[in-house]
């Protein structure tokens, strides 16, 4: 299996409640490696251009409302299978029915704010990372 990359961030709930600590830990604990990290604050531009495919989703107001109330880390993490074990590690898009010890079912409320992002493919890993940060940012 190739060492691969994919993004992520811990969303502004997980902020909020005080999990960065936590769920870096899990993160770095399950092997994945942090190729870059920061904490940044997107504006209603960036979410609304970051989410653009959910654009017609009737949740996709309050979506861009979530994203841009505070700050979030954003990163880049890379591990054999990068991508699918790290959607692995958060588990389902609803904690409500997230496997045991996922990081969404461990500190996410709700299927809206559900604490963290992972890309669901090699290429929108691409596309997420270089959104985020520039080459020289990335180690
Ligand atoms: P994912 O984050 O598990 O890939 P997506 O379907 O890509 O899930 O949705 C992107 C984000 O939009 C979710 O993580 C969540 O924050 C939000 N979202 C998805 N479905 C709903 C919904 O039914 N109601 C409210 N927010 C939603
Ligand atoms: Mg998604």
């Amino acid at each position: 299996m190739a060492t691969n990359r994919t993004f992520t961030m811990l969303k502004p709930d997980a902020i909020e409640k005080g999990h960065i600590g936590a769920i870096l830990e899990k993160i770095t604990a399950s092997g994945f490696r942090i190729v870059a990290m920061k904490l940044t604050q997107m504006t209603r531009n960036d979410a609304e251009q970051f989410y653009a495919v959910h654009k017609e989703r009737p949740f996709f107001g309050e979506l861009v409302e979530y994203m841009t109330r505070g700050p979030i880390v954003a990163a880049i993490l890379e591990k054999e299978n990068a991508v699918e074990d790290f959607r692995t590690l958060i588990g389902t898009t609803n904690p409500a029915e997230a496997a045991e010890g996922t990081i969404r079912r461990l500190y996410a409320e709700s299927i809206g704010e559900n604490a963290v992002h992972g890309s669901d493919s090699d290429e929108n890993a691409a596309i997420e990372g270089a959104f985020h940060f520039a080459g020289r940012e990335m180690f």
